[in-house]
């Protein structure tokens, strides 16, 4: 089953610096374009709950574009509804707060038509798996090229605490006044076996980890999904305690001999009990729906050479008659 060992990142180095330098124009003078800085990629100032672990996705989200010097043209922000999936409002870019749990189709339709530019999608473990479970199985199978990050409460902020699908058995709520009855759904399981090609997972509490794993799952030519556990201090304060050193957890970075093309390797690791192991756990190139849509896109177009688009559709329409 293995063929080439993917490692986990090497931990990432100083900010590079934001003056991006352009080739040379005819005349000999250099066009600088600058990288696009926190204060001009920040919107709104966050409406989240003071010590929300969404803070922290956010602002490495802004690190992440800082980092990499993507401007406005080469990144969108797509989210469902939720407190996570508020996300959009806070970057100035194009994005959207979409309809709850739609969040992939919508970041689909982007993806497949631009694919100039790369898509992140953000939301909950609700949003995600509940109302959104059915196109989380879909876009991932499909392969279709962005970056999901879904920020795991194990719990349904916004409404003000309901059982979401990964809170853990047992736990109290407004939908479950004796505790949660219902097995949780585990996301990374739930990712590998849905066809997702990059499986990462991490913690609102160590931002180094966050931004290596979204720059790695940007880099990746496929669905690259994140598990991201961020704490709502509001309704499920502590939920992620054993896995934060600061609260007397542990912070175990996936083993470096672990082979991420290793589909059953990386379902042990998913497997494991709380608070289990951070990192990618599966990473395997397969082709994109993109890939694949450009190809019978190009094909056809070959066959009917001297056809503007507009004749093309044309000429579809009139056959369908
Ligand atoms: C069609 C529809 N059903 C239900 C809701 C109510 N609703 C809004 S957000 C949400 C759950 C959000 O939970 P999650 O995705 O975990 O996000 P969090 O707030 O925890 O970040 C629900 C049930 C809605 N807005 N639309
Ligand atoms: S309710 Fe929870 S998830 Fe929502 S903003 Fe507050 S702390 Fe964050
Ligand atoms: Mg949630």
């Amino acid at each position: 089953m293995s063929q080439t060992t993917v490692e986990n990142p090497k931990p990432i180095s100083a900010t590079a610096p934001a003056v991006v330098a352009r080739p040379s124009t005819a005349t000999g003078s250099t066009t600088e374009r600058k990288g696009l800085t926190k204060k001009e990629i920040a919107a709104d100032h966050p409406t989240w709950c003071p010590g929300c672990g969404d803070f922290s996705v956010l602002a490495l989200y802004f690190k992440l574009i800082e980092k990499r010097k993507l401007h406005h043209e080469k990144i969108t922000t797509v989210a469902g509804i939720g407190c996570s999936s508020r996300f959009p409002y806070f970057v100035q870019a194009h994005g959207a707060h979409y309809i709850h749990g739609r969040a992939l189709p919508f970041a689909s339709g982007i993806s497949l038509s631009r694919p100039d530019l790369h898509v992140f999608a953000f939301g909950g473990d609700g949003d995600a798996f509940s109302i959104g479970g059915n196109h989380f199985n879909h876009t991932a199978r499909k392969n279709i090229k962005m970056t999901y990050v879904v920020m795991d409460n194990w719990v349904y902020g916004l409404t003000k605490k309901q059982t979401s699908p990964t809170s853990p058995l047992g736990f109290k709520s407004k939908t479950d006044q004796w505790g949660a009855v219902d097995y949780p759904i585990n996301p990374m399981k739930q990712a590998i076996s849905a066809g997702a090609t990059f499986v990462a997972r991490t913690t609102h509490t160590n931002p180094n980890h966050v931004l290596q794993m979204m720059e790695a799952a940007m880099d990746h030519d496929g669905f690259s999904f994140i598990e991201c556990l961020s704490e709502c201090v509001e309704f499920y304060e502590g939920a992620f305690d054993a896995s934060n050193p600061r609260k007397g957890g542990v912070f175990n970075l996936v083993p470096g001999s672990h082979d991420v093309t290793d589909e059953d390797a990386a379902y042990k690791l998913a497997g494991e009990p709380f608070p289990g192991h951070f990192g990618i756990f599966y990473k395997v190139a397969r082709a994109t729906k993109n890939a694949k849509e450009a190809e019978i896109i190009q094909n056809f177009r070959g066959k009917v050479t001297g056809l503007k688009d507009w004749q093309i559709l044309q000429k579809n329409f009139d056959r369908m008659k």
